[in-house]
């Protein structure tokens, strides 16, 4: 199957993004044609720095390989390296009303949250993430639970698209973690763990030990002592087990059991354990590919993005001509 995923280049990869997306994108590169974006032109919808992106975006391509994307498995580019992402943008533009793009929950949250008015880029964010995934005849899109709706209105954008100009695109599915999809802030439940979050809201990939542990130790739990997943009554302990799970390779269930009778304190102790112990290899292997970031790293973009270039080009000769465009 083609499999198509990405992550903006902002902020710090954390274990929300990993259990969520990138864990899955490991898992599918064994058996499936997978293409994994740094997704830039999305990253400019919101403040950043000119001076600071390129450097971004070669970290978030270590933090890719560093992760454990292999290369010779899965296509990794940057997505305003091939063209046809933001042509086909604005043609899936003219098949996509303004009241589907105002009903986007990310739109609201993040307009709202800006003193100014919203950029159009921000409300026609998900447009160019259609782009992204039909571009490629994407049939699986590993993400997150918060960009399930973006997928479902490229599934819709899709179907529109073929009824009005003759069956062109795949109608892609999202794939959600089992558990998982929504990792919480270890700050407050309530709130998605998130790299724009309040400080220590969210443990990064590359946390140093002592961080992961003063991070757990004042991560919020839940009034009282027992271990239990139970989101609606206990969101905290549940967060923490899942995430506690998820690093263990086990169920949930089987975290419980494990966990019977034992106290927060000591929980959190497991938990701060197994954290520094599966995150190290993560930050071994950032270290020995930040001193090749200039040769290895930049080579591996180039060749994803010359694959990418090839299926791309050709799916836009498909789009222009349905469309009644000289080609
Ligand atoms: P921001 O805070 O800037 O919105 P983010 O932390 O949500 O950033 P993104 O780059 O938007 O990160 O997301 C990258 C991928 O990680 C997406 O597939 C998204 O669904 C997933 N993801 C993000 N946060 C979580 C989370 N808390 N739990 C599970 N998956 C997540
Ligand atoms: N909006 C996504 C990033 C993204 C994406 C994509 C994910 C852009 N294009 C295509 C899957 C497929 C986010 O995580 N914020």
């Amino acid at each position: 199957m083609r499999i198509f995923s990405g992550i903006q280049p902002t902020g710090e990869i954390h274990i929300g993004n990993y259990i969520g997306a990138i864990k899955q994108w490991i898992k599918l590169q064994n058996e499936n044609e997978c293409i994994y974006c740094i997704v830039d032109l999305h990253a400019i919808t919101s403040d950043y720095s000119p001076e600071e992106l390129k450097e971004s975006i070669i970290n978030t391509a270590i933090v890719y390989l560093a992760a454990g994307i292999d290369p010779e498995r899965a296509s990794v580019f940057v997505q305003s390296e091939v063209k046809e992402h933001t042509e086909l943008c604005w043609y899936l533009n003219t098949v996509t009303s303004i009241g589907e793009l105002e009903r986007m929950t990310q739109y609201k949250e993040k307009s709202k949250a800006k003193k100014k008015r919203a950029n159009a880029g921000l409300l026609n964010y998900p447009i160019l993430q259609a782009a992204d995934i039909l571009l490629y005849d994407t049939e699986l899109v590993p993400v997150g639970e918060d960009q399930k709706q973006h997928i479902e209105l490229s599934r819709d954008i899709a179907k529109k698209f073929n009824k009005h100009f003759g069956k062109t695109f795949k109608i892609p599915k999202a794939k959600l973690p089992e558990k998982g999809a929504r990792i919480m802030s270890l700050k407050n439940p309530k709130n998605k763990m998130s790299k724009s979050g309040k400080k220590g809201n969210a443990i990064s990939l590359f946390d140093d030990p002592k961080t992961i542990e003063e991070k757990i130790k004042s991560a919020v739990t839940d009034t009282d002592n027992k271990i239990c997943y139970d989101p609606k009554n206990k969101p905290a302990i549940s967060n923490l087990l899942v995430i506690y799970s998820e690093f263990k390779n086990q169920t949930v269930k089987e975290s419980e059991k494990e966990l019977e009778g034992v106290s927060y304190k000591i929980f959190k102790e497991k938990l701060t354990e197994v954290l520094v112990e599966s995150l190290a290899p993560f930050r071994k292997k950032r270290k020995e590919l930040e001193k090749r970031r200039e040769v290895y790293v930049e080579e591996i973009l180039s060749r994803g993005a010359k694959r990418a270039n090839a299926l791309a080009s050709s799916k836009i000769v498909e789009v222009r001509r349905k469309m009644g465009l000289i080609n």
